[in-house]
């Protein structure tokens, strides 16, 4: 038993802290874990202080209970323009849950304990890796029950399973089993159910030995090759983070500041 502390009371997720491991839990057992406007508010509040926190170090992502890790946008919120908020205003916010996933400078680890279907479904894809129970199950449903996801949970789907395998995940709307998932690469490991919490712990640790700014550097790089402009952006700001660090990137406003010509000749260039 680990002793997990809250970080922040919601009432939709439950967001709680172990040995530099955030852990959100979608906390709608009732609904199979599906999510609600205010449930993906919430999900971005927290995934916004896990980029702040420098004592956090790796993002858990999982569903309360043992039938479901999320069953996608709740079909009790959808109306005209998207799912209904509480103040009336339809909303895709899923979508920048998706984002803040795939930005955080931090590795996130998806734990699958159960159905991840739909938008549950996407929001495995985009974690950095996933971790399945054995009794979970995988499939998207929008076609049947009138939605799709056609940006990551299309585009990076493929590039994480190939065209062929996400057509048919999309054009037949079938479940799959974890092997299934696993065999094709769409999940990283398959554990008991039992051991799902034990699992995603090792590797979170494991990780943590590891230099974080190498894993950011890499998860950049991986998301900069298919995110364009935006990734190449998400990449060159990392750089120049590591740039202010050398004294040749002070030099330039220390010259302007005391009116002098900046004198770069001394910096080393590596060939
Ligand atoms: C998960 C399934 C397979 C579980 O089956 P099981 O164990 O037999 O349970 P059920 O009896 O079916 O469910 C228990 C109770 O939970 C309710 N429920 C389940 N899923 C949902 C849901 N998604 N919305 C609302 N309620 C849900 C059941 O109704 C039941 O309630 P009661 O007891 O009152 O009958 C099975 O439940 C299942 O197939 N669920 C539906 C899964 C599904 O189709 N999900 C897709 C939903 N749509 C999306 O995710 C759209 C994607 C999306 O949202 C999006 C896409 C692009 C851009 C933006 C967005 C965005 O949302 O923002």
């Amino acid at each position: 038993m680990r002793n997990w502390t809250t970080i922040k009371e919601y009432k939709e997720i439950i967001f709680d802290f172990y040995n530099g491991i955030a852990r959100i839990t979608i906390n709608r057992e009732r609904y199979r874990n599906a999510f609600t406007p205010l449930t993906t508010a919430e999900m971005s509040d927290a995934l916004a202080i896990c980029r702040e926190h420098s004592d956090i170090n790796v993002v858990v992502l999982t569903g309360a209970g043992d039938v479901a890790f999320c069953a996608g946008g709740d079909m009790h919120c959808k109306g005209k323009g998207g799912y209904i908020d509480e103040g009336g205003v339809p909303r895709l916010s899923v979508l920048d849950v998706q984002k803040q996933i795939r930005s955080l400078p931090k590795p996130v680890i998806a734990a699958v304990n159960g159905y991840a279907i739909g938008g549950g479904h996407v929001l495995h894809v985009v974690c950095d890796l996933t971790i399945a129970s054995e009794n979970a199950k995988f499939g998207q449903t929008g076609p049947r029950v009138g939605s799709f996801d056609a940006g990551f949970g299309s585009s990076y789907m493929a590039s994480v399973i190939g065209q062929k395998r996400t057509r048919e995940i999309w054009f037949l709307c079938q479940q799959y089993t974890a092997q299934q998932a696993l065999d094709w690469g769409l999940v990283n490991r398959v554990v008991p159910l039992a051991e799902l919490e034990d699992a995603y712990v090792e590797w979170a640790e494991k990780m943590m030995e590891l230099s974080p700014l190498a894993l950011r550097m890499i998860k950049r790089g991986l998301n900069a090759e298919l995110d364009g402009q935006v990734g190449i952006q998400e990449f060159a700001g990392d750089m120049t983070m590591l740039y202010y660090n050398l004294d040749e990137a002070h030099e330039g406003s220390k010259a302007f500041l005391e009116k002098r010509k900046p004198d770069f000749s001394k910096y080393p260039k590596f060939p």
